[in-house]
């Protein structure tokens, strides 16, 4: 940067900076609650049964461009109160399962929790996008307890297996080189077979651990 800035537009940019500061705390709180709440879960289910549905978990808030980039498409006014009412993404949790029965069990025990609340259940696993992207995304608002107020912070939450997990984030990082350019229509099909092909070992490593559940007792019984 080269011009001068004055004293003038450092008052703006203080004021600025301050305004959408305090609009992304309550969506770091939201994260922060969520993230403790699943890691409770975590440490429950492992310590119960030696298992947890939880393969691992991270939390993002959503990147000033990419929160433009949505402002832009949605034509929707660039102020923080449009963005609020519009945009339910700007805080995300990410839960990675190994198995896909995992993914719904997550899905029932949000459902019933009375700190969380649905908003809407977007179910990519059996209606996958045209991309091949499969996931289940549920948009929540979650309760943060603050000194004099409580909150109802909304939160998108995405629950995929591990090998949705790999689907998406490759496809993210090849479809990243075509930014702004066409996607060659024999690459996309590759990526709907590929993802169809980790379906497959998702629904196969299911059937194993069912057949493994059921067999269970008599493995205990013949190995006494
Ligand atoms: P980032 O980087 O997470 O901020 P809507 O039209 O409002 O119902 P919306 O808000 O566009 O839907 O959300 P959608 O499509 O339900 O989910 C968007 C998010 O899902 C994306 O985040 C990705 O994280 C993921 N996603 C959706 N489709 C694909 C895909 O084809 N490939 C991959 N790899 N991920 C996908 P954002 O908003 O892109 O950005």
């Amino acid at each position: 940067m080269t011009q001068e800035i004055n004293i003038n537009q450092i008052e703006f940019l203080d004021e600025l900076f301050n305004e959408w500061s305090g609009f992304f705390l309550k969506y770091k709180m939201a994260l922060t609650e969520l993230k403790s709440d699943f890691e409770i879960i975590d440490l429950e289910w492992r310590g119960k049964y030696g298992y947890s549905p939880i393969e691992h978990l991270k939390t993002r808030m959503k990147k000033p461009r990419s929160l433009i980039k949505k402002v832009e498409e949605r034509q929707i006014p660039l102020t923080l109160k449009s963005i609020e009412e519009s945009i339910k993404d700007i805080a995300g949790v990410r839960i990675v399962t190994s198995f896909i029965d995992d993914i719904y069990m997550l899905k029932e025990h949000i459902e019933n929790r009375e700190d969380i609340r649905v908003i809407k259940v977007k179910d990519y696993i059996n209606h996958p996008k045209e991309s091949g992207y499969k996931s289940l995304h549920i948009i929540v608002e979650t309760e943060v307890i603050l000194s004099n107020e409580i909150l109802w912070v909304p939160v998108e939450i995405q629950i995929r297996s591990l090998s949705m997990d790999f689907w998406a984030s490759t496809e993210h990082k090849l479809n990243y080189k075509y930014q702004g350019k066409h996607v060659p229509e024999s690459a996309k099909k590759r990526l709907v077979d590929l993802s169809n092909a980790a379906f497959l070992l998702d629904q196969k490593m299911s059937d194993l651990r069912n057949q493994l559940l059921t067999n269970a007792p008599l493995l205990l019984d013949s190995s006494l």
